[in-house]
């Protein structure tokens, strides 16, 4: 028994990204392209794994737009199926969003299990409600966007799993979900990831394909997690990594076959440059070398892209003596952009500070910095370290809750004691 299926997600449209309105239109185009693959293909269903909207309150156009490519997988015969993401979720004090009218418009079945009496309830899908859906061979569990609380949710989801398959395991089983999973994105430290491996491992022998969207970047694990990505770039961080559609054709048995192909779409030219300013001594040498570097650009786009340009490096002249129009309008003139976006990131370079070792304690960071800072100062360049060394016992008496008369006490004791060094070598040298 074979069984084809197309697994979408965070089409986010009418969203109108940078308030262009082709951007609003790209967004629509590109899931067209995907649609007309995906009648081509003939596959048995699609799954939407949340975000088919931008957002929860949407335009009538949107409505309009979105119901006409739906409409086109009804009329051959291919059932949707979905489940809400974040971005499209109802405030919280309403209860139905977008989505809910298209599942009564039969456009879509919208997948989601509830909860009474604390307890996950999966039931199958009727009217509009219902935790899963059986189509053929292969039933498929949804479930959307719970933040914080996907553990909870998916530990839920195991237990009713457990008892609903000790009856009767359907032949193949796909869990769709809004829903990010440790590893996927690299983030700052600390940041909280909603789930962990361990906390879906208990899933694997319950849930043959994991069909996730929230992510905006195609991954692929196991050939158990899938994710295809955003079709379009929510932004210029995501445009390094296009989304697509999996097509996946199981082969069902024991074990399953499963063969999935990540396809991408024609889709606007994302263009990400950047120049290192710290050569250059005055705004003219920049704009020079800015013109060098565009004229060997010698790239071509099917279409205006969107185009990103990062000043970075160190600056060597105030940054009000640059003209950002100048930069701006060299940029606009090479690339023709919808849009473009010109950041300034280099830094002054009066105050760079060199990266402190990372084997130093944070105090001894600390001192290191406000030494170079000190050094840069001709009252305190000679005894930098010594000065930045009252800033530190400074800091430690405020922090030890001191008074301010006792601080103010030491302050004098320790630079007394350093001016007269200072003057002491003086004469020294002076001799
Ligand atoms: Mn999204």
């Amino acid at each position: 028994m074979r069984v084809r299926f197309a697994h979408l997600a965070d089409l986010h449209l009418g969203y109108e990204q940078y308030h262009s309105p082709e951007r609003y239109r790209d967004f629509f185009q590109t899931f067209h392209r995907a649609v007309s693959d995906i009648l081509k293909e003939r596959v048995d269903f699609v799954l939407i794994a949340g975000d088919l909207f931008h957002q929860r309150v949407i335009s009538p156009m949107t409505l309009i737009l979105a119901q006409r490519e739906l409409q086109r997988l009804k009329e051959a015969g291919i059932p949707v199926v979905g489940v809400m993401g974040n971005h499209e979720q109802p405030h919280y004090r309403q209860d139905h969003s977008w989505l809910d009218f298209l599942a009564a418009q039969d456009l879509l079945i919208l997948l989601r299990p509830h909860y009474q009496d604390e307890k996950l309830v999966l039931q199958h899908y009727q009217e509009g409600l219902g935790g899963y859906v059986d189509l053929g061979d292969v039933r498929i569990y949804g479930t959307g966007y719970h933040g914080a609380a996907a553990p909870r949710v998916f530990a839920d989801l195991v237990g009713r799993l457990e008892e609903l398959h000790a009856e009767r395991r359907p032949p193949f089983t796909v869990l769709l979900a809004h829903a990010e999973v440790e590893g996927m994105l690299v983030r700052g430290a600390g940041t909280r990831v909603s789930l962990t491996h361990y906390q879906l491992a208990p899933l694997r022998p319950h849930i043959d394909y994991l069909a996730l969207g929230h992510v905006h970047k195609p991954v692929q694990q196991d050939d158990w997690l899938f994710n295809p990505g955003a079709l379009e770039p929510n932004s210029f961080d995501e445009s390094q990594h296009p989304g697509g559609v999996f097509f996946v054709e199981v082969e069902i048995g024991r074990p399953h076959a499963v063969r999935a192909e990540h396809r991408r779409y024609a889709r606007r030219p994302f263009v990400r440059r950047r120049l290192d300013v710290t050569p250059f001594q005055t705004p003219e040498e920049l704009y020079e070398a800015l013109r060098r570097q565009l004229q060997a650009d010698a790239e071509q786009f099917p279409m205006p892209p969107a185009v990103e340009y990062s000043l970075d490096g160190l600056l060597h002249f105030p940054s009000s003596a640059l003209q950002m129009d100048i930069v701006t309008e060299l940029i606009q003139q090479h690339y023709q952009p919808l849009v473009s976006q010109v950041h300034l990131r280099a830094m002054p370079a009066e105050y760079v500070v060199h990266a402190p070792a990372e084997h130093l304690s944070r105090a001894e960071m600390e001192q290191q910095v406000i030494q170079e800072l000190l050094q840069r100062d001709g009252r305190f360049q000679r005894n930098a370290e010594q000065w930045a060394g009252i800033f530190r016992e400074l800091k430690e008496q405020i922090l030890e809750r001191q008074s301010a008369e006792e601080i103010v006490q030491q302050l004098r004791r320790s630079a007394s004691s350093l001016l007269n060094t200072g003057l002491a070598e003086d004469v020294h040298h002076a001799g």
